[in-house]
């Protein structure tokens, strides 16, 4: 794919919950002007689209996103120039699952569970969005506290139930990660589990690859391209990491690894507009300003799509033809070390784009407009 057709075929979503206020377990601190509600939330991530045209989608976490008119809400992100996208479930907030959500012993709270994504599936038919995102905090904490082999079979069951609801033209992604909060033994820890649990299912169940949900050293391309080459990469949440499932700004912490990840993203054809692969972020900015945060991610897989476009395939299939290891390798990392952004500039520009949006941002006065209007309380985790 040309570095154009690719450039023109990103389209990011944004998570409705980088606009608000996150921290660590030590303390929230404050961003002055941060988002207040979701319709806030969603004005914000319609300045990053209006800026850098890459992110033309919010996704929403339920119940942090919810409102009592969801179609409503949906008009009002069309009139902001951004849509909808995927409802994340989440069943990791509430005190009866403490022991589990969709793998709990008692069959009242596996129930109760199964409800909220049925209900974040009538919520996708009002915002016509079409994937549903479950994510669980189930998981095991000693070994002996729980029934590895039987939990899977719960799970299996309740994803089955919840499965049958999704309709045509919808989707069920699961999403694994390696350990927290259990800290033992996660239900659904690695792209193997994900991968057989929603093979169990059908077509309309598919993976999300988070980048931060794997072991140190974990080559994630591997996995992309595994998944892509069955079928089953459904979405990717894009952060990166040094340490564990840091949440810091996709690209950041090592550009090297998001442009080989990005290689096998337009390698397996995830970037096809009919792929049916959903870039978002899942992103908190603790301490840095949210909007230029938002605008920094999508800046950075923007710059490396282009670098791995600029990939010479055929040098490439010719070199690894013959053996050349070493030339095979200067082709990879030639594109890697090309500076793109001269490039970006002018073709931000031919699309009557700021050629620097981060700068555009800045001088535009919206950070102090925003930190003088909204007054009160943030949106924050759980709001
Ligand atoms: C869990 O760590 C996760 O990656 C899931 O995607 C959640 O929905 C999200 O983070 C919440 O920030
Ligand atoms: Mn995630």
């Amino acid at each position: 794919m040309s570095v154009d057709t690719a450039l023109r075929n990103l389209a990011i979503e944004l998570p409705s919950w980088a606009f608000g206020n996150s921290g660590t377990r030590f303390k929230v601190f404050g961003t002055p002007g941060t988002a207040r509600t979701v319709r806030e939330k969603i004005a914000d991530a319609a300045i990053v689209h209006r800026l850098t045209g890459l992110a033309p989608a919010v996704a929403l976490h339920i119940p942090w996103d919810a409102v009592d008119d969801y179609a409503e809400l949906g008009r009002y992100a069309g009139d902001l120039g951004v849509r909808l996208g995927t409802v994340n479930a989440n069943t990791f907030q509430d005190d009866d699952y403490k022991l589990g959500s969709l793998t709990h012993t008692d069959k009242r709270i596996r129930q109760k569970a199964i409800d909220h994504h049925l209900d974040c599936l009538e919520i996708m038919e009002r915002t016509g969005s079409r994937d549903l995102k479950i994510w669980l905090a189930d998981g095991t904490n000693y070994p002996g506290q729980g029934d590895i082999r039987a939990r899977q079979d719960r799970l299996a069951e309740s994803l089955a139930a919840i499965y049958q609801h999704v309709g045509a033209g919808r989707r069920m992604v699961l999403e694994y990660k390696f350990f927290e909060p259990a800290m033992y033994m996660t239900d659904v820890p690695d792209w193997g589990t994900a991968y057989t649990q929603v093979s169990a299912l059908g077509e309309r169940a598919v993976v999300c690859l988070d980048t931060g949900h794997h072991a140190p050293g974990t080559n994630i391309e591997f996995i992309v391209a595994q998944l892509l080459r069955l079928g089953k990469l459904g979405s990717f949440d894009f952060n990166s990491r040094f340490y564990a499932d840091d949440d810091l700004i996709v690209g950041a912490a090592d550009p090297f690894q998001l442009f080989r990840i990005l290689f096998e993203v337009l390698r397996g054809g995830a970037l096809e507009p009919d792929s049916g692969v959903a870039l978002m972020l899942d992103q908190c900015h603790n301490i840095e300003d949210k909007i230029p945060g938002q605008l920094r991610s999508v800046l950075n897989v923007q710059e490396m799509t282009a670098r791995a476009a600029l990939v010479d395939l055929d040098a490439l299939a010719a070199a690894q033809e013959s053996g050349d290891v070493l030339g095979a390798n200067a082709v990879f990392m030639d594109a890697f070390y090309t500076d793109v952004r001269p490039l970006l500039a002018a073709w931000r520009a031919e699309r009557g784009l700021p050629e620097d949006p981060m700068a555009a941002y800045a001088r535009s006065g919206q950070r102090q407009r925003l930190a003088a209007e909204r007054t009160g309380a943030a949106a924050s985790w759980g709001a």
